[in-house]
């Protein structure tokens, strides 16, 4: 069913049968129930075509059946514990649950379809909480800069949670934005969380399954060093002809100290366009590479310093790594991560931009991080990272440059 099938009554419907179920007991989860925005949404998705891509957030339910989830395809989902996580890769629907997610992602996906030419739009529906974070600013200034087919939809209720703007922001006044987003205001006819009724505790216990069963656990690709011969070239020449190949794959390299710098060099077999220079935004340049390597590119994402890379960490852990699980392998990015530690050298450039996070990031995600100690584990490990269907982060030792 599309949009110009649903009415208000009918979205009302789904959202109170799930609202029974749930003080039934039967949906021991968060939920987040939509409400009290039925005719602007019918409205407005008027405008969203079947092939558009639609992002949208914790309080998703109304734009996935608007966009053409089939209703028990999400209840479903819902009485497994993917309310939040409510994924389609047909419909292209995603969200985050986590505020702020999604506008990077939003900006990827508009950037590979004006790439490819295609009339896709990206329609990204944010909540005013959403609109409190610097990962929308920096979203909003990049699609509006670069006249990207994304529309940004402020969902606007003036609460977060249970808090006002103007208790947030010291004054309930709107920001004005480019014309890249639209605004609609409404009031919320359900609770923030869960129905505002208590649920039978009895059958909550008796439903409750545990997370492997909700979202069973992904198999990571284990990186083993392949029979090569040894490299004779330097390590730079070797990261070099790693990047010339990943270039002629059709590899979109993205980052800053890329044009010009070439990313220490190591780019300049590289063509221009396909090499993005970016701002200094690092959390966006994640979400360019998710959202691009949905639409089928293989971005690179290049990071000089590893301090750096703790600005992107919400891209990279919660959103990169955690994709392919929470969407139950509809939706599997892969980006491959490019970066470089300071360990040691003429150059010292102090404690913290110094700083390896390897470790530390190989405790958060699942995928594999990799350090290549000469020019051919080098060669070997992007060539791994190249094959691989999900993300890999390099690690560069500046010292072997
Ligand atoms: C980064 C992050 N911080 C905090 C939360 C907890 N949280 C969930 S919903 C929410 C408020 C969201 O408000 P808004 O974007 O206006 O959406 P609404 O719930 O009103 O639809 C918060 C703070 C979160 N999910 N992610």
């Amino acid at each position: 069913m599309r949009a110009d099938e649903w009415s208000s009554s009918g979205l009302i419907d789904f959202v109170d049968k799930a609202a029974e179920l749930h003080d039934g007991g039967y949906l021991p989860f968060a939920i987040h129930l939509p409400g009290g925005n039925e005719e602007q949404l019918i409205e407005l998705f008027k405008e969203v075509k079947e092939s558009d891509y639609v992002l949208s957030t914790h309080r998703n339910w109304y734009h996935a059946l608007l966009h053409g989830v089939p209703e028990d395809a999400l209840l479903e989902r819902i009485k497994t514990a993917r309310s939040m996580f409510v994924f389609d890769r047909q419909r292209n629907f995603l969200v985050s649950a986590i505020i702020g997610g999604t506008p990077a992602i939003a900006v990827g996906i508009g950037v590979a379809l004006k790439r490819k030419g295609s009339s896709q739009r990206v329609w990204c529906f944010v909540g005013d909480g959403i609109e409190d974070t610097g990962h929308f600013a920096e979203a909003v200034r990049y699609v509006d800069g670069f006249d990207l087919p994304v529309t940004f939809v402020i969902e606007d209720d003036g609460m977060a949670v249970e808090a006002s703007k103007e208790s947030r922001w010291g004054t309930g006044k709107d920001l004005v934005w480019p014309d890249c987003v639209r605004r609609y205001k409404y009031k919320k006819s359900r609770p923030h969380i869960r129905t505002g009724n208590f649920a039978d505790l009895e059958v909550m216990k008796k439903t409750k399954k545990d997370a492997e069963f909700y979202f069973p656990k992904i198999s990571t690709p284990q990186y083993s060093k392949s029979e090569l011969a040894e490299s004779t070239l330097s390590f730079k020449e070797a990261v070099t002809s790693s990047m010339t190949k990943i270039g002629q794959a059709g590899g979109v390299f993205i980052g800053y100290s890329i044009t010009p710098g070439d990313a220490m060099g190591t780019l300049s077999n590289v063509p221009l366009d396909q090499k993005i220079e970016t701002p200094v935004a690092e959390n966006l340049m994640v979400g360019l590479g998710i959202g691009m390597s949905i639409e089928g590119l293989i971005p690179v994402v290049y990071f000089e310093r590893h301090d750096f890379l703790l600005v992107a960490a919400d891209a990279i852990v919660n959103h990169l790594a955690k994709m392919e699980r929470i969407s139950h392998g509809e939706f599997k990015p892969k980006v491959i991560l490019k970066t470089v530690i300071d360990d040691g050298g003429l150059f010292y450039s102090g404690p913290t931009h110094s700083q390896d996070f390897t470790n530390a990031f190989r405790n958060m995600v699942d995928f594999p991080v990799l350090v290549p100690n000469d020019a051919s584990e080098a060669i070997d490990m992007y060539d791994f990272a190249l094959r691989c269907e999900g993300p890999v982060m390099i690690v560069e030792k500046k010292s072997l440059f």
